[in-house]
């Protein structure tokens, strides 16, 4: 074994000089490799532990290629996570105050907030499930990114100029949701999935009435890119059976148009074991098949665009009635209490997984199509055709137990998080993938242990048509014993996996603890994709509406306080270090409209702004105008400092806010 280390250290000896490291007349042998050895040795580490090392290592100001955005669960917000060194370099505020960006503090953030309210009451916090990045021709195009809320219904856009939170919209007809947020292939729509059935607008119905009241409703939100904006009048919905509709994904190339989405309770359970009935985790399983829904959602547009959808809240509805009679929507069985429905890179086929059946079924587009082509098909209770599953299954293949969720790399083969078993199975992927990997298409390859209950997976760039390779994570549940004890209340743990090869090679490089909620989803996008500002592109930048903010004050001549009558305008320039100006003085019970201007250019030159007393808390980066509006209702002395380490001056930033009694 120390023989082994040996020799992985001369690899990297010879490595570093080849690249343009020491050279090899500089003390190389005695220095850094007998260090290094001595250390592995001390520490304990195997070979393994060492080229892990070696690959997941990033020094000190070299930056990652991969950028991963992971769900942040029942915090509500987004992780930025740097890979392979899983650095994390940011949290985004997306249904969550976010303090440090000053979100949903007094500024620009509480309008974005507001958009989330739920019967006109303010819900702060969302159990974020699955960020989908935008795309163009199925490939991550780096510019926005959408995530759902479960708990409430609401799906989030997010600018990928400035990272930060633009929309939050709120889905009338619906009161939970899960399988979203999904993009199609060019990001025409944003999907929006339901969960729990309820009274499409979730008003009052008993439950006895379940199976003709209750409904589910898949939501196609239409993705206005230009104004980086989702556009509700733009957008509709399609009624559905009181299924439990799940996880989905688009179909692109062949099947572009298309839509997937597994459901279950096709028992329509309600519940109720304290009444003796069976209760939903025995009701929800019985049947040994439930249906994988399939849209076509180029006729559904057509369909709404035509007229064809009732208003319901405001908002489009193509009821169950017309989607089967304009052949949207068909069913096809899927087995045994299914999960996750993914469509491969080229389009062709569409994988589901069983939780309860040790199998990943695999659907044919092609076929699909030809069934529904060739009619006669059988109903469901809802009279929506149900398409037989020997018509359309391409393979199935045993993996193990509890199978969820399925990924893909650049070498035809598929990754399936086994959630029982605790392990990430590779399998090749037949047809025209075959080619591909050396072995025989449809076929469980490696099964790796992961450490613990892996629910969701992830590839670099393994939802898009160009599947990357290189990399897995598994988001996994437990930890159990990876990590000193923090109590009751255990960290998620991400593992991330090297992929970077064929057949059963698959190894585990590194841990990382995921010390706030529960992350279900994330995609990892090439870093280079990403094309962020460094600077706001003009001074004055009001980074909700991406312009220029045409009453942003910028020279601090004209900065000053302003009264007309009860309404008192703030017009404040902030720069390094001092605010203009540094004495507001109000009455109390004046309305109070302020404006601050960084008229910063300099990359990272952030200013924050706390207002004390009033819960006012700003972030102020290079150029950004953030504008706060108040009644000034408590008399006082108060002081606004900057809460940004900024300067050697960085404490005589302040300024005081005298409000007279
Ligand atoms: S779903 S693993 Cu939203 Cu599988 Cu969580
Ligand atoms: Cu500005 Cu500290």
């Amino acid at each position: 074994m120390k023989l082994k280390i040996v020799s992985i250290i001369v690899v990297l000896t010879t490595l570093l000089a080849a690249c343009g490291g020491p050279s090899t007349s500089a003390p190389v042998a005695s220095g850094l490799p007998v260090d290094a050895a001595a250390i592995a040795k001390d520490r304990g580490l195997t070979p393994d532990d060492v080229a892990a090392a070696l690959k997941t290592y990033m020094p000190s100001g070299k930056t990652d290629p991969y950028i991963m955005f992971a769900s942040g669960g029942q915090s509500g917000q987004v992780l930025v996570i740097a890979m392979p060194s899983m650095r994390i370099l940011k949290v985004i505020g997306v249904f969550t105050p976010e303090p440090w960006q000053g979100y949903g503090f007094g500024g620009s953030g509480n309008k974005v907030l507001e958009g989330g309210k739920v019967n006109g009451k303010e819900v702060l916090w969302g159990d974020t499930h699955h960020p989908n990045l935008s795309e163009t021709k199925g490939d991550y195009d780096g510019e926005f990114l959408f995530i759902n809320d479960k708990a409430n219904a609401r799906v989030a856009v997010i600018d990928l100029r400035d990272f930060s939170t633009k929309q939050i919209i709120k889905n009338p007809n619906a009161i939970n949701d899960h399988g979203g947020a999904f993009v199609t292939p060019n990001t025409e729509y944003v999907i929006e999935g339901p969960q729990y059935a309820a009274p499409i607008g979730w008003e009052y119905a008993p439950l006895d009435q379940y199976k003709e009241k209750y409904r589910g409703l898949i939501t196609f939100w239409k993705f206005d890119r230009l104004k980086g904006r989702i556009d509700p009048d733009q957008s509709f919905q399609i009624e559905l059976p009181p299924y439990w509709q799940d996880l989905c994904d688009a179909g692109k190339g062949p099947s572009d148009g298309w839509f997937f989405c597994n459901s279950f309770n096709t028992e329509l359970a309600t519940g109720g074991i304290e009444l003796g009935n069976p209760p939903f985790e025995a009701g929800t399983t019985k049947n040994d098949t439930d249906y994988l829904h399939i849209f076509n959602w180029k006729k559904a547009e057509e369909i709404f665009k035509a007229g064809k959808g009732k208003k319901i809240n405001g908002m489009a509805v193509i009821d169950l009635e017309t989607a089967i009679k304009e052949n949207i929507l068909y069913f096809a069985p899927e087995p045994k209490s299914p999960h996750g429905s993914d469509v491969t890179p080229g389009g062709e086929f569409i994988v589901v997984g069983g939780k309860l059946d040790p199998h990943v079924t695999i659907y044919s587009f092609e076929k699909i199509q030809a069934a529904i082509k060739a009619g006669n098909l059988n109903k469901d209770t809802y009279g929506v055709p149900v398409i037989p599953l020997d018509k359309v299954m391409e393979a199935q293949v045993e993996l193990g137990l509890g199978p969820l969720h399925t990924v893909f790399d650049d070498k035809g083969y598929a990754y399936t998080s086994l959630f029982l078993d605790s392990a990430v199975a590779r399998w090749s992927l037949g047809g025209p993938y075959e080619k591909k990997h050396p072995e025989p298409g449809w076929k469980l390859v490696q099964k790796l242990p992961v450490q613990y209950n892996i629910g969701h997976i992830t590839a670099a760039e393994g939802d898009t048509a160009s599947p990357d390779g290189q990399f897995v994570v598994a988001l996994n549940k437990w930890s159990i014993d990876r990590f000193a004890n923090v109590g009751p209340l255990l960290p998620q743990n991400f593992q991330l996996v090297d992929i970077n090869n064929t057949g059963d090679k698959m190894k585990v490089l590194y841990d990382m603890p995921i010390g706030m909620a529960e992350p279900h989803y994330a995609q990892i996008i090439k870093a280079d994709k990403l094309k962020p500002f460094e600077v706001y592109p003009k001074v004055g930048w009001d980074a909700e509406k991406m312009a220029v903010d045409p009453n942003a004050v910028t020279d601090p001549k004209l900065a000053g306080v302003k009264r007309d009558g009860k309404n008192v305008t703030v017009n404040m320039v902030v720069v390094r270090s001092h605010f203009t100006p540094e004495r507001v003085e109000v009455q109390k019970g004046d309305h109070v409209v302020w404006r601050l201007t960084s008229i910063e250019q300099q990359r990272d030159a952030t200013h924050g702004f706390a207002l004390s007393g009033y819960n006012i808390n700003l972030s102020i980066e290079p150029g950004k105008t953030e504008v706060i509006e108040f009644d000034a209702n408590q008399a006082g002395t108060f002081t606004y400092y900057c809460t940004e380490f900024c300067s050697a001056l960085h404490l005589e930033m302040i300024g005081y806010f005298l409000v007279k009694p």
